[in-house]
């Protein structure tokens, strides 16, 4: 149990006393000379689990897929994507501005482009339009509710971009938890991209990082990339001693999460006035609608966070609960009371 429950994000998750006790007692060297063990321990470690030649260790998920991104393009070419993904809707348009490529948002059911979607966004050869340098896929999907695609349906959305020789980003922030809700291995869902990212920070619980894996080529280029994005960092193999342990030692709890999760939204879904999509909650987090609209959403946020419950409102009439490794079984017992007390006013 815990003073404040706090469900905004797994992103505020904080570091274990083993983390704190590797970071601490990291072997470091400068990075950007490429002097730093404990970063290449991580790096190569990431790599192969996600079964990929070479990995490096970047700022964020943020700076990782921008990376990736202008990695992959050319300045004019179009970028396809989901219409609620987190590289179009929470990167503060670091692509276009960056990269000077252009997004193609497509909306879609549960966050994943069909491969039918894929190839109608795929450009054709014709003067008058960009060319397609890239289809980025996002897994799990954040706005859809923490939901998950398989490796088959990444490699079947894979196989028209590459019949189209059009490379495959992956935005695998939370990838481990899909790999842990699917009982499946990382790599296999890596398998059929070309360049993947994920983040130690969020429910892998490290303070700070990700990791871009892909060919050792990719990520040659996209060094060069992290350099000029000011993403150079030197001892930094402090903080990747955390991300070590994080691969090590976090993964296979984040199953906890997902029990958390799925018990929240089941408390959740049925309390009067609030909706809760059961099939989109697979992994840790839980979006819940609110019926009564955008003032009883503020109102509820606010009456959570009276009782020591953090929720993140995520737009007008949804409210977004993520589970953590720093919230446990009582601190849901509690969340879901200060959301039944509060809807039973209504
Ligand atoms: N997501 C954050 C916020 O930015 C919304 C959160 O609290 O969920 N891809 C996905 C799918 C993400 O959810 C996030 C972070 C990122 C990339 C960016 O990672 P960071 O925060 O490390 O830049």
């Amino acid at each position: 149990m815990h003073d404040i429950v706090d469900l905004r994000s797994d992103t505020l998750t904080l570091p274990t006393p083993e983390m704190r006790e590797a970071m601490a007692r990291a072997d470091v060297g400068d990075d950007v000379w490429g002097e730093d063990p404990t970063v290449q321990r991580l790096e190569a470690m990431a790599a192969q689990r996600l079964g990929k030649p070479a990995g490096l260790f970047v700022t964020s998920g943020t700076q990782g897929n921008l990376i990736s991104v202008v990695t992959h393009t050319r300045p004019g070419q179009e970028v396809v994507v989901d219409f609620d993904s987190h590289v179009f809707n929470n990167e503060v348009a670091g692509a276009p501005i960056i990269g000077q490529v252009q997004m193609r948002p497509t909306k879609t059911a549960r966050g994943f482009l069909s491969p039918e979607q894929v190839r109608e966004a795929i450009r054709p050869a014709n003067i008058h339009v960009p060319t397609t340098g890239l289809v980025c896929i996002e897994n799990t999907h954040n706005r859809h509710g923490g939901t998950c695609c398989t490796p088959e349906e990444i490699a079947a959305v894979a196989a028209v971009a590459h019949e189209a020789r059009v490379p495959v980003h992956l935005d695998g922030a939370r990838l481990f938890n899909a790999a842990v809700a699917l009982k499946r291995p990382a790599a296999d869902f890596a398998q059929h991209t070309d360049s993947v990212t994920f983040c130690v920070s969020k429910g892998l619980s490290a303070p700070v990082g990700s990791v871009i894996c892909g060919s050792g080529e990719f990520i040659e280029r996209a060094r060069r990339w992290r350099k000029m994005l000011g993403g150079g960092m030197r001892q930094v193999g402090i903080l990747a001693a955390a991300g070590i342990v994080a691969l090590e030692r976090m993964v296979d709890r984040l199953a906890e999460d997902h029990v958390n999760a799925r018990r929240l939204a089941e408390g959740l879904a049925a309390l009067p006035g609030l909706r809760v999509d059961l099939a989109t909650v697979q992994t840790n987090i839980a979006i819940v609608g609110v019926e009564r609209g955008a003032a009883a959403t503020a109102d509820l946020v606010k009456g959570c966070a009276a009782r020591k419950v953090k929720v993140h409102a995520m737009g007008p009439t949804a409210i977004r609960c993520v589970t953590h490794k720093d919230v446990d079984a009582e601190d849901i017992s509690r969340a879901l009371e200060a959301f039944r007390e509060l809807t039973s006013r209504w």
